[in-house]
């Protein structure tokens, strides 16, 4: 069944379907969804729907937004089996990583309810006698959110919540390719009982949705996606006094030491690298492996990854989906390519799997020999393939690993210790991962990287008030 979906402007469904068609990336001959495409004049009613309605929601009690966001998050919980199916349907993960993508969209919801209560400001004493002094969080306006395909419910979900939470409006636009998915949100959010205009979805080309960082009426703009069209946002966002956040690419190391136990760094390496299909920011997409284990990790890595089940992403068993889209799958051939023109050898996969549906299913590549330089190793790939590094010790393994433009997620697997607390004090990134894979976060903690991967306040749990709210400091003469 092909869903025909409407922008949400001001709580009106506009245009319905026609424009563009998202295909199940498992199976080509299902349409998914038809959208249409909005241009820059519908953008410009949806941020005037955001300005209309944003003062009245940021008057409502924390506990009254809080609420809204709690019912959303039940009723996403009740519908994660449909949606969970849909999202795979539509994105290609696997229906286990689908219906638990729902299940955390909707557990974020459900913790930035609680959030709106806990924002609080600071009393202190003036340096002056008899001023009191405090500061206080209000919301930033209106907030852009732009999103990408990866993480098409749980991303959307962990910028509108905080952005809601603490009283902004929000005008998202969602990757082209999910945007079924993201429909979803606007509707649990609407069915819970959030007024017209406080969450409006459009399905514009990028080069509009880059309108809102030159827009006056928006405050800020939070983006996750490449850092080429982060950074071109950037300089449009800096150019017109906007806050914001951008999360970006990755190179992440997983550094595999002599001292690991074997299985452990099989499955670390494993989930990091090639579940999702490797298309996470925080995938495992550089193996750097010390001498005494290289040789066994190897060995046992592309023993294991033989035994990945890829295929169509609602079949039950498939532990691997089809990578995202045609132009995914050209980008990683492409690298697999460039990979061993310049010296690489491809220890297994890479390869197209048939199945008896035609879609884009590829087998998880290892990439063995390589060195720092080469491209596979500086540049993001999106896909399921990870590279080799050999190194001789745990220095040469975090020089490697910090040798890197990129600076999201970093991750070691050892058994000692005194190795786990150099690298942690170390690595070059906002998340450094013990003995666990560079992927998988966790909702109630700051999210985001250094270097290229991100700029600005930090996403996710207890931080995300940095973004979506600005300070501000209140003397009083008593
Ligand atoms: C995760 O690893 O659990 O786009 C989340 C991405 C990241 C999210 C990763 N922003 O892959």
């Amino acid at each position: 069944m092909t869903i025909v979906l409407s922008h949400r402007v001001g709580g009106e469904r506009i245009g319905g379907g026609a424009a563009i068609e998202s295909r199940n990336p498992s199976d080509l001959s299902d349409l998914v969804a038809t959208t249409p495409e909005g241009d820059a004049a519908l953008l410009d009613r949806a941020i005037a729907a955001a300005a209309a309605a944003q003062p009245d929601w940021a008057a409502r009690s924390p506990e009254a937004r809080g609420d809204i966001l709690d019912r959303a998050a039940a009723l996403l919980m009740e519908r994660a089996g449909e949606l969970g199916t849909l999202l795979s349907r539509e994105e290609g993960k696997t229906l286990a990583e689908g219906k638990s993508e729902v299940m955390r969209a909707a557990r974020i919801l459900r913790y930035f309810g609680g959030e709106a209560l806990r924002l609080h400001g600071r009393a202190m004493a003036s340096v002056r006698p008899g001023i009191d002094v405090a500061t206080r969080q209000e919301p930033l306006g209106i907030v852009g959110l732009i999103t990408p395909w990866n993480f098409p419910i749980a991303i959307p979900a962990w910028k509108a919540a905080p952005a809601l939470a603490f009283g902004n409006a929000v005008v998202l636009k969602p990757a082209g390719i999910t945007p079924a998915i993201a429909s979803a949100l606007a509707d649990v959010l609407e069915e819970a009982g959030l007024p017209p205009g406080l969450f409006n979805l459009v399905f514009v080309p990028g080069a509009v949705a880059g309108r809102m960082a030159e827009d006056a009426r928006v405050a800020g703009l939070s983006f996750t996606g490449s850092t080429g069209v982060g950074r071109r946002l950037a300089v449009a966002a800096a150019a017109h006094g906007k806050r914001i956040q951008l999360e970006m690419g990755g190179k992440n190391p997983l550094v595999v030491l002599d001292d690991a136990d074997l299985d452990r760094a099989v499955a670390v390496a494993l989930d990091g690298s090639f579940f999702g299909s490797g298309q996470r920011c925080t995938a495992s997409s550089r193996l750097i492996v010390t001498d005494g284990i290289h040789d066994r990790f190897v060995a046992a890595l592309t023993a294991a990854m033989a035994k990945l089940r890829v295929g169509h992403a609602l079949d039950p068993d498939t532990q691997i989906g089809p990578v995202a889209s045609e132009e995914q799958r050209a980008t990683i051939e492409a690298y697999l390519a460039i990979a061993v023109e310049q010296g690489g050898g491809l220890a297994c996969g890479g390869e197209r799997v048939r199945r008896a549906t035609d879609g884009y299913f590829l087998a998880p590549a290892l990439i063995t020999g390589t060195s720092p330089e080469m491209r596979v190793n500086r540049e993001e790939i999106f896909g399921p393939v990870a590279s080799v590094v050999r190194v001789p010790d745990l220095d040469a393994a975090i020089a490697v690993a910090n040798g890197s433009e990129f600076g999201l997620s970093a991750g070691i697997v050892t058994s000692s210790l005194a190795h786990a607390s150099r690298f942690k004090a170390s690595a070059q990134a906002g998340m450094v991962m013990v003995n666990a894979p560079t992927a998988g976060v966790d909702y109630h903690v700051p999210f985001g990287g250094t270097k290229a991967s991100s700029l600005g306040p930090r996403e996710q749990g207890f931080s995300a008030h940095e973004f979506y709210t600005r300070t501000k400091t209140i003397y009083v003469n008593a």
